[in-house]
């Protein structure tokens, strides 16, 4: 008899844990998809540097950033990308916010 009640309340415990668990993840995935949001602008290409995966741009207002024209550095992780950043062209681009960086994703 001891045991059944001493084994009910481990289930019971481990019921209430592993839901806990699970509604930690699903806010962990609300927080990521925030933070992993996809902008996109438009904008001259000033410098790129392959080496340090940097380019400058000059981009136009990004309204869903709040963001004005300006000239700044993105990070490129993607070395691909490099071949469509040709210093004189204009490209649009998607980029995401990385810690305290903003990581250019795409180029169009
Ligand atoms: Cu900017």
């Amino acid at each position: 008899m001891k045991r059944i009640l001493i084994l009910s309340a481990i289930l019971g415990f481990s019921a209430v844990s592993g839901s806990a668990v699970a509604h930690e993840h699903d806010h962990e995935g609300m927080e990521m998809n925030a933070k992993a949001a996809v902008a996109e602008g438009r904008g001259v290409v000033e410098s790129a540097d392959q080496a340090k995966g940097v380019v400058t741009l000059t981009h136009e207002p990004i309204p869903s950033l709040n963001w004005p024209a300006m000239t700044m550095d993105f990070a490129v992780e993607d070395k691909a990308l490099f071949r469509k950043l040709v210093p004189g062209k204009t490209v649009r681009f998607e980029f995401i916010k990385q810690r305290n960086k903003y990581v250019v994703t795409g180029v169009k």
